[in-house]
């Protein structure tokens, strides 16, 4: 049986995680991810009750009620690297014996929701819509560093897709991975977009924003904005998604995410003050997935 090394699986000396610090009681089977620390607590003041609050980093964790059933809330910072630490680590909980250091034989498969802030790619998705990601593409390669990436993602659509763009062979292998049907058809409604959405590994010009440095392809926001798989359009970018959905499949975990759109990048046009369509997002999300 495989054991997980010290080095491999590092475990504090208080037993629990390495970044997120939290022990393996301390999880609920439905995961809420936001980016921003300052969220949760945003999450929790739903809740009829809390466990326990936990910080360490840009990881703040809390596990309470809401109407009666057990939910966490963990906060992921910006970008892919990061869901690679959380959900690695979430499924390290749920799956590995912390004192033999071995997989568990009878395995968990968690619920992981991430609820996001994102920008529209089409001119008909105003802001303040909710993109529930159907699909999601990484730009960011983390999936690729994983074995058998191949048998997750989506080969026809990679293809087509780098062929419409002329993908400049510099850039990482983009991947196509499905998030969870089961999760997608409890949440979608008149009130969410069905979405396909670019995970992007940077803010600029990965999501085509110039400042001072020119882009790489100035054209590449337009072609992805007409690109269509199967008459289905690209809907939105935010920089977590694809890492979530991809880990997820390997793992044996659903996961899904719905963001809200507070900018509209073909229309240019933002809105500054989203905070309080993100707090419906979260109301909307809590309903959707309670049991
Ligand atoms: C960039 O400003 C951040 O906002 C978006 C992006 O994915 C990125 O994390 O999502 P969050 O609001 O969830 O952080």
């Amino acid at each position: 049986m495989k054991i997980f090394k010290p080095s491999e699986l590092i475990i504090n000396t208080d037993g629990s995680v390495f970044h997120l610090h939290l022990f393996p009681e301390e999880i609920a089977d439905k995961i809420l991810l936001v980016g921003d620390p300052g969220r949760v607590k945003l999450v929790a003041s739903f809740f009829e009750s809390t466990e326990f609050e936990r910080e360490n980093r840009e990881f703040f964790t809390i596990t309470g009620k809401y109407k009666g059933e057990r939910f966490t809330v963990v906060s992921t910072g910006i970008g892919t690297d990061n869901i690679d630490i959380v959900v690695n680590e979430l499924d390290a909980l749920a799956n590995i014996d912390f004192e033999t250091r071995t997989e568990k034989a009878e395995k968990r498969s968690l619920t992981l929701v991430r609820m996001g802030t994102s920008g529209a790619l089409q001119p008909n998705i105003p802001v303040n819509s909710f993109v529930l990601s159907k699909t999601a593409i990484g730009f960011d390669g983390l999936l690729n560093y994983y074995a058998y990436a191949e048998k997750i993602t989506n080969i026809e659509f990679e293809n087509q897709f780098m062929e419409y763009t002329s993908w400049n062979p510099r850039l990482t292998t983009p991947y196509v991975v499905d998030g969870s049907e089961d999760i997608y058809q409890k949440m979608a409604s008149s009130e969410t977009v069905e979405g396909i959405t670019i995970s992007a590994p940077g803010f600029y010009a990965p999501q085509g924003r110039e400042l001072r440095v020119p882009l790489g392809d100035p054209e590449l926001n337009d072609k992805i904005g007409s690109f269509r798989y199967n008459d289905r359009a690209i809907t939105n970018f935010e920089m977590e998604c694809s890492a979530i959905y991809g880990l997820s499949k390997h793992m044996g975990h659903e996961a899904m995410t719905i963001c809200t759109i507070i900018a509209n990048r073909v229309r240019k046009e933002a809105n500054a003050d989203y905070k309080s369509r993100v707090k419906e997002m979260i109301s909307y999300t809590l309903e959707h997935l309670k049991a």
